[in-house]
């Protein structure tokens, strides 16, 4: 990285064929300012479009992932100016991310920072990690999918007492809650987050990309509608050369040579 990316507010870094985007915010522990957010959202869209990048990293400090929205910028907003201000269509923008995004997430995740970890497909989690909703606190409700997406993921229970309680999750809760991937020390969590996204990005692109779909249909389809979803994107696979370069590999006993077409 050099000198005018690390005195930006989002840096951007690629690994191999991971992209790295880190948000840069220490003296707001990373609070999600709107320039932030259209920082991140292009820089994450910058590396999907990225054929050599086969998965996305998104990461913060060791002290904070994000501290939240950025409550001083939204202190005076009236409803149309949120509403007119593009803020939602940025998030929406995130769920239309094509390739796997993993979340490095260290220290603080409250408010828009949980809601930003939970738009990741994947979370490596440090011990430090802490998950909440504290909106309620200063008079508001989460906005960027906390409500749905902690409920989901956590259940009824644990969501309504983060969101009305102001119960935080450590990482260890929030593994065992089923929402995060994994809990590792501190000093090692980026590695460790790098080394499990370079593993998918080693991995046939068109699969990837497919899978991530079926399963992020998942959560919003029956099961009779996401069986057959899948049925095609399965049958789709089978038009790749990497699904031919696979089998053969496999049955020639040699590792496969992926094109990621
Ligand atoms: N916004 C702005 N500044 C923040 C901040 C935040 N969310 N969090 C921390 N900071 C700033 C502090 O103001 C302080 O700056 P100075 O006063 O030194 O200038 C600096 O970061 C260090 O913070 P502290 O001094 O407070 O540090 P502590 O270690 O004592 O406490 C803390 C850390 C994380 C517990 C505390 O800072 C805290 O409670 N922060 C606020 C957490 C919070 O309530 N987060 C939820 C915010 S509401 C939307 C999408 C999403 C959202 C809204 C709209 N749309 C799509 C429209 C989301 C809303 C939210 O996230």
């Amino acid at each position: 990285m050099n000198e005018t990316m690390l005195r930006d507010e989002v840096l951007i870094d690629k690994s191999g064929a991971v992209g790295v985007v880190r948000i840069n915010r220490p003296q707001a522990l990373n609070a999600l300012s709107f320039s932030v957010m259209e920082k991140l959202v292009a820089a994450l869209e910058m590396y999907d479009q990225d054929a050599a990048v086969g998965c996305l990293l998104l990461t913060g400090s060791e002290r904070a992932f994000a501290a939240g929205a950025d409550i001083k910028e939204l202190e005076a907003a009236t409803p149309v100016e949120m509403a007119l201000s593009g803020r939602m269509e940025l998030w929406d923008r995130l769920r239309r991310l094509r390739k796997p995004l993993v979340g490095a997430v260290s220290g603080f995740a409250l408010g828009g920072g949980c809601e930003l970890a939970m738009c990741c497909d994947m979370i490596v989690a440090s011990e430090t990690a802490v998950f909440g909703q504290p909106e309620t606190d200063i008079g508001t409700i989460p906005g960027a999918g906390g409500t749905q997406r902690l409920t989901r993921a956590v259940g009824k229970a644990v969501a309504m007492e983060m969101i009305l309680a102001g119960r935080r999750l450590g990482a260890r809760e929030a593994l065992a809650l089923g929402l995060v991937n994994r809990v590792v020390p501190s000093e090692s969590f980026f590695e460790e987050a790098l080394a499990l996204a370079a593993a998918v990005a080693a991995k046939p692109a068109v699969a990837v990309r497919l899978a991530k779909e079926a399963v992020v249909r998942a959560g919003d389809l029956s099961l009779e509608e996401g069986l057959a979803f899948e049925r095609k994107l399965f049958y789709l696979t089978f038009a790749s050369a990497d699904q031919k370069e696979g089998m053969k590999a496999f049955r020639e006993k040699r590792r496969p040579a992926f094109t990621g077409s």
